[in-house]
């Protein structure tokens, strides 16, 4: 290679690469979230209500508030459940005998749209008892049976609507049956969940790390968020992260876990109630928190990340990142250090949810520096 043409090359390389690429690890856990099935073995997705249009690609929509169209059995409203044969309602529930039937008309719907309808049901008189759902109007007109015992079972069947409204109905075929909580709800064919208020909950995307492949004394974690709930006060907790070695029962006594959530209850409020909340408990239980403003957050797609590194246990740190900016941290902390992690969850734990769009997961095995993060935040990986 004469001179001329290794400077030629230089120059060349030098107009590709105007300035200099961040080289970032690779991380040792990545969900691109393209598809409901998780790329990267021991992690699943658990019930998305969709995939839609993400920061890059597809994205999981892990849960969103939805409306019951039903309406309550005791209610005097029009268009509340008839009951014939036999069939009466005791507060919420509905009983139902043998040939009993309890019926709605459910109005309003949007046409040619996926809907499901679903009840908690079981047998009450007898071991075991038989009853069907209906729904008419729905493409194909849909009827199914359930066998049932008495422990309480969530039974479902769903269609896409020909026009704006449908008619349900609960039939009993044999036994007695009592039927709580039926829901009818758009945009999928399974319920999510259950409805506590008028608001259904869903699960996130889990990975269970073998042993060993996530050392939670140092890491990183980035993924993207898009949420309706930006800017509004909540009665609930959203979960967007949460790493731990052993479940407890009591979410106190769990040892060696990182916790990310948000409390939206008082927007009057400076602490934790109006916040993002970081939570760290070490492998002996010793906690150290982190409540962030939640003024951080747009409407639109938020980058969320976090690094930390525990391994001096006289000064370990962590830091939050929201949009490529670090919005808090904790420094010089004294700890016992952690264990590896049994459980990653992005968008669900003890009773909050994510409630918005996720797209875009990644774990590293370390601490990435604060470039690192305003590359992955501008999308650069
Ligand atoms: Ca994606």
């Amino acid at each position: 290679m004469t001179l001329c043409s290794f400077i030629l090359g230089g120059l060349i390389l030098s107009a590709y690469y105007p300035f200099q690429a961040i080289a970032l690890p690779k991380p040792i856990f990545y969900e691109p979230l393209e598809t409901q099935a998780p790329i990267q073995g021991g992690a699943v997705l658990m019930n998305p209500t969709k995939l839609g249009s993400g920061k890059f690609g597809e994205a999981a929509l892990l849960e969103r508030r939805t409306l019951n169209l039903l309406k309550e059995p005791n209610s005097n409203e029009e268009n509340a459940w008839i009951l014939l044969n036999g069939a009466s309602a005791n507060g919420t529930l509905i009983e139902l005998p043998p040939q009993g039937e309890a019926r709605q008309v459910v109005d309003q719907l949007s046409p040619e749209k996926i809907y499901c309808f679903s009840v908690y049901a079981r047998a009450t008189s007898e071991n075991s008892a038989k009853i069907a759902l209906s729904w008419d109007g729905a493409i194909p007109d849909n009827r199914q049976q359930f066998s049932l015992t008495q422990e309480w079972k969530r039974i479902w069947i769903s269609g896409k609507t020909m026009e704006g409204s449908a008619t349900v109905s609960l039939i009993g075929i044999n036994g007695s049956i009592e039927i709580e909580r039926p829901q009818f709800e758009a945009g999928g064919s399974v319920p999510t969940s259950y409805i506590t208020g008028d608001m259904r909950g869903v699960s996130g995307l889990i990975w269970r790390p073998t042993e060993r492949e996530f050392d939670q004394n140092h890491g990183s974690v980035s993924f993207w968020i898009k949420a309706d709930w930006v800017g509004e006060t909540l009665s609930t907790s959203v979960m967007l992260f949460r790493s731990f070695h052993e479940y407890m029962d009591e979410w106190k006594e769990m040892p060696s876990v990182i916790t990310l959530n948000i409390w939206a209850l008082d927007p009057e409020a400076r602490d934790w109630r109006y916040a993002i909340n970081l939570r760290v408990a070490d492998k002996n239980l010793k906690e150290s928190a982190l409540s962030v403003p939640l003024e951080h957050l747009k409407k639109d797609w938020n980058h969320i990340a976090l690094t930390w590194d525990f391994s001096d246990q006289k000064s370990g740190r962590i830091s939050l990142y929201i949009n490529g900016v670090q919005v808090g941290a904790l420094n010089n902390l004294v700890t016992n250090g952690m264990e590896s992690a049994a459980e990653v969850a992005f968008g669900q734990g003890v009773g909050g949810y994510l409630d918005g769009w996720l797209d875009e997961v990644r774990i590293y095995a370390d601490e990435l520096s604060s470039e690192d993060i305003k590359a992955l935040s501008e999308g650069k990986e």
